[in-house]
């Protein structure tokens, strides 16, 4: 019996609970152009009272500073209009290059441009802006969330912006060529996950640990798939590896406890919860994730997803009630 992406995305279902994140991504989406700016402004300063991003190296900033430049050229209106258009995606030069930006330097660039506000050289928020009551609204729904999902959603909304004209063409490539990101804290070297003791789950984590991703692709059936937070699948070896290159440098992860089920096929499924630390925000944060694996018999990964959990308390939740 040959497995399938459409069951094999199914498997553990019944111990997943859905996620606040796209609800509160879809209401930022129903702000105003200036609300959007304002709300990013008022979220990013209210999480940088206990968190703070680390600052990108300098060979990542070079990456950005042509644009940087720019804006800092600009006199406070036109700087403005550049990032209401980048955040409207409207078709411009500027928010064309932004959009051609890997997802790092994206981050840093707008990180960059964080630090011009707090500097004054850059204003945050339009001249005169008012908080209506939807901003209100939606500076709530994210102090609700916990810390790792605060970061996805303000990753996920840089992530969006620009202006990019191909309908869905990728710049994980462009990644390759980049520096690779500096890892914060030293990664963890012995992996034990308490109830899985499976080759192929335990070297994919030890790869990722030491960013080797040539080594973790390796462990995948030439079919297989890996599902990101949020994302359709990405199917075959090297997608996988592009993804990876682009998405998952640097990351620290520290699977905690898991469940492994034999099929009558003789594959498994299994699921692992645990911490991932992202380079961004180092041991200041651990976001609470699951890996949802199916192992094909012969021991390789046909499929994980990864999915982004609210709370520690549903890192225990591996069985359906
Ligand atoms: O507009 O097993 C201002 C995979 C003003 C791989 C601003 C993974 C206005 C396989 C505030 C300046 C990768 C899937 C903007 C595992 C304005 C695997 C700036 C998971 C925009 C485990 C805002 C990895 C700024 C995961 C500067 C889950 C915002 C990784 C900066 C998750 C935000 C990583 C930053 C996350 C967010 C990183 C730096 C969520 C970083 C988030």
């Amino acid at each position: 019996m040959s497995l399938s992406l459409e069951s094999a995305q199914k498997i553990f279902s019944g111990t997943q609970v859905p996620s606040p994140i796209p609800a509160t991504i879809a209401l930022f989406e129903q702000l105003s152009v200036d609300d959007k700016l304002a709300l990013l402004w008022f979220a990013y300063t209210e999480l940088g009272r206990t968190i703070t991003p680390a600052a990108p190296g300098a060979a990542r900033l070079q990456l950005a500073e042509g644009l940087l430049n720019q804006i800092k050229k600009m006199s406070n209106d036109e700087q403005m209009q550049v990032m209401r258009e980048m955040t409207d995606h409207v078709d411009t030069p500027l928010s064309r290059s932004y959009a051609n930006f890997s997802v790092n330097t994206k981050l840093a660039f707008w990180y960059e441009l964080g630090e011009l506000m707090k500097q004054g050289i850059v204003t945050p928020v339009p001249p005169g802006y008012q908080m209506g009551a939807g901003v209100k609204v939606v500076l709530e729904a994210i102090q609700k969330l916990d810390p790792g999902q605060q970061i996805t959603v303000l990753r996920n909304t840089v992530v969006d912006m620009g202006y990019d004209p191909g309908a869905d063409s990728s710049n994980y490539a462009k990644a390759a060529m980049e520096p690779m990101f500096p890892r914060t804290t030293p990664s963890p070297t012995k992996i034990t996950i308490e109830g899985v003791t499976e080759p192929a789950v335990l070297s994919y984590i030890e790869a990722l640990n030491v960013d080797n991703f040539d080594a973790a692709v390796a462990l995948f059936t030439p079919n297989g798939a890996l599902q990101p937070p949020f994302q359709k699948p990405i199917v075959g070896p090297q997608a996988i590896a592009a993804y990876l290159r682009a998405e998952a440098q640097g990351l620290n992860i520290m699977p905690e406890t898991g469940i492994s089920e034999v099929l009558v096929d003789g594959s498994k499924q299994i699921k692992i919860t645990g911490r991932v630390q992202t380079p961004w925000f180092g041991v200041q944060l651990g976001m609470n994730i699951a890996w949802r694996f199916l192992i094909n018999p012969e021991g390789k990964i046909f499929f994980v997803a990864i999915d982004m959990l609210a709370s520690p308390q549903e890192l225990l939740n591996l069985r359906p009630a």
